[in-house]
């Protein structure tokens, strides 16, 4: 299958700018040359733009609520056609675009008639709604949005939600006390740090992976720069100490694609202005070198 780029700069997810440099920074460290190495047919068709908006109000309690709209549209139209051109890998961009992606690749999945799942690798959960959000930033709430929550008036309406119990969140470290409640009230499938620190990384995954296939489902992968320890990924507006490390992130994508489940992926929330000589692009793009089959020695392809 084709690896399809999507570039999609979305910075209206949040008040620090800079995640609209992510796509250059990851084309820079040389991501469509790796997945070629790597025997990929590979695309790039370069950045989106988000539907014309009125200006955002400066003192609404959303921040650019019109500009992250308008993204979303853009954003799901295109997420839904790349999907029956290949794989396509969302180049972010904050994780606002999420919203657009998501709901886009679970409409292509309901035409299909096989259900959507969602691999959440991040130290949030995103599960806030407009109304539960103190930050009022949007980043803040694809989740909820994706999986069809009430409060997002005046975005898209979400056709094919994404099923609570096809969601997965690994690398929980930082949760809002709304979004715990909600969160402990859903049937999304959680893991934070401690859970795995007790018990490793690859268990909750084996058991996702397992389901999705059960399933014959579509997975989709959200890839947060802030799932990994800012030690190694510096270049993030929401660190979090105590993150996943390059090891256990690798492990992951090795699984990943192993599984041969994969049909979609963001990489978000990168944000170069932050970054240290292009360390942390150059972490993602290994990381996405890992999910796409760069290998040590191979293993036998696990069933689940
Ligand atoms: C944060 C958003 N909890 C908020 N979190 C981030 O604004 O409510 N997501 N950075 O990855
Ligand atoms: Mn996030
Ligand atoms: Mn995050
Ligand atoms: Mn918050």
């Amino acid at each position: 299958k084709t690896c399809i780029l999507i570039g999609a700069p979305v910075d209206s997810g949040k008040r620090r700018r800079g995640c609209l440099m992510g796509p250059d920074s990851y084309r820079t460290a040389g991501l469509r040359e790796t997945l070629v190495d790597l025997g990929h047919d590979v695309v790039d068709q370069g950045n989106l733009a988000p539907r014309p908006f009125k200006d955002d109000h400066p003192d609404h309690p959303l921040f650019a609520l019109n500009e992250t709209i308008a993204w979303t549209q853009s954003l799901a139209d295109a997420a839904e056609t790349a999907m029956s051109e290949g794989v396509p890998i969302f180049l972010g961009g904050d994780h606002a675009l999420s919203a657009g992606t998501v709901s886009g690749v679970a409409a292509h999945a309901a035409k299909q008639g096989s259900p959507q799942f969602v691999l959440w690798l991040d130290a949030h959960s995103d599960f806030h709604t407009p109304l539960s959000s103190d930050s009022g930033n949007l980043h803040g709430t694809p989740v909820a949005y994706f999986s069809g929550a009430d409060g997002f008036d005046g975005f898209p309406e979400v056709a094919h939600p994404v099923l609570q119990t096809n969601i997965c969140i690994i690398g929980l470290r930082s949760v809002d006390e709304a979004e715990r409640k909600a969160l402990e009230a859903s049937d999304i499938h959680r893991h934070d740090m401690r859970e795995i620190d007790e018990s490793g990384i690859a268990k909750p995954l084996a058991a996702f992976l397992k389901r999705v296939q059960q399933a014959n489902g579509q997975l989709h992968v959200s890839l947060d720069v802030d799932f990994l320890d800012p030690d190694v990924a510096p270049a993030v507006g929401t660190t979090v100490p105590g993150g996943a490390t390059v090891r256990e992130a690798h492990l992951v994508m090795e699984m990943l694609h192993d599984s041969g489940l994969v049909t979609s992926m963001d990489l978000v929330e990168l944000n170069p202005f932050l970054d240290d000589r292009g360390r942390t692009a150059k972490v993602m793009v290994d990381l996405a070198a890992s999910a796409f089959g760069r290998r040590i020695f191979d293993r036998r392809t696990r069933s689940y």
